[in-house]
C-alpha cells in the first residue's frame, strides 16, 4: 500500500520546497499543512528536533526532518530514481548537493540585506558561487536542460527554490548578475518552467515572497510593488 505523505511547511520555505519539488517530479500524492513559523505548535516541536521545516511525516507516524535527508529517503522508497544510476555521476550529484547550503547563504543574505550597503557587499559575494554551478554545468557534456541532461535530479530540485528566490530579487532591483552566467540562467529557466518546480509552492510564492520581506522589514521591501504592500 502506498504510504500516506504529510510534508510540514511554512508558506516560502525554499528548503521545504526542495522536499515537493521531489514529491511532485515523483508524481507522489502528499498534503502540505502550513505552520505559524511565530507560533509552532507543539506538536510540531515534538517532531522537528531543531524546530525548523520542513519535516516529512510518514503514515502518520514516522517524521524525518533536513530537506536533504527527506530527498535521498524519498529518491531510495518512491519511483522513478531522480538520482543517476551511474555511481560516479551520483557521487558528484551528490558533491554538488552539498553545496546548496552555501549557495543558499549566498543568495539569501542578499535577499535579507538591512541597508542598501549590505545589499551591495551580498550580492558582490554571489558571482563567485554562480561561477561554480556555471562551470560545473559546462562539464555536463549535453545541452540539459537540466543538471545532467534531460531528467530531472536532486540537484535540481535543490537549487530550484534559490534560484527562484534569486529571480524574484531580480525583478524588485535588477543586479544583472545571472545574465553573465548564460548555462546558469538557461538551467534556471529550465527550472522555473518545469511543471515540478511550478507545482511545488502555492501560486501566488512570488507575493507571498514580498509580504516576507515586509514582515521582515528587509531593505528591498522599498521595491516591492504597492499592490503587495496592501
Ligand atoms: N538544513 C535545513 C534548513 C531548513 C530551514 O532552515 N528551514 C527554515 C524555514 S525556510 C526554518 O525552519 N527556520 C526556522 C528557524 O530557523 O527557527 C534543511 O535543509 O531542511
Amino acid at each position: 500500500m502506498a504510504s500516506k505523505y504529510l510534508l510540514c511547511s511554512f508558506v516560502t520555505c525554499p528548503w521545504v520546497q526542495r522536499a515537493a519539488i521531489v514529491l511532485q517530479e515523483k508524481k507522489v500524492a502528499y498534503d502540505i499543512n502550513y505552520i505559524d513559523p511565530d507560533n509552532r505548535p507543539d506538536w510540531f516541536r515534538a517532531i522537528s528536533p531543531h524546530a525548523k521545516v520542513p519535516v516529512l511525516q510518514i503514515d502518520g507516524k514516522t517524521a524525518l526532518f533536513e530537506s536533504n535527508a527527506i530527498a535521498e529517503y524519498l529518491d531510495e522508497t518512491t519511483a522513478p530514481k531522480l538520482h543517476p544510476e551511474d555511481p560516479i555521476l551520483r557521487a558528484r550529484n551528490r558533491a554538488w548537493t552539498d553545496y546548496v547550503s552555501t549557495f543558499a547563504s549566498v543568495v539569501t543574505g542578499a535577499l535579507y540585506a538591512d541597508s542598501e550597503e549590505d545589499f551591495n557587499a551580498k550580492t558582490a559575494k554571489i558571482p563567485a558561487v554562480f561561477a561554480k554551478l556555471d562551470e560545473a554545468l559546462a562539464l555536463r557534456g549535453n545541452d540539459g536542460p537540466f543538471f545532467n541532461g534531460p531528467k530531472l535530479s536532486l540537484v535540481d530540485a535543490a537549487y530550484a527554490p534559490f534560484l527562484q528566490r534569486y529571480t524574484f530579487m531580480n525583478r524588485l532591483k535588477d543586479v544583472g548578475i545571472i545574465e553573465k552566467y548564460p548555462r546558469l540562467a538557461a538551467w534556471r529557466d529550465a527550472l522555473l518552467a518545469s511543471p515540478a518546480v511550478k507545482a511545488s509552492t502555492v501560486p501566488v510564492i512570488e507575493a507571498e515572497w514580498h509580504k516576507n520581506l515586509l514582515k521582515r522589514k528587509r531593505w528591498l521591501q522599498k521595491f516591492v510593488p504597492e499592490s503587495a504592500a496592501a
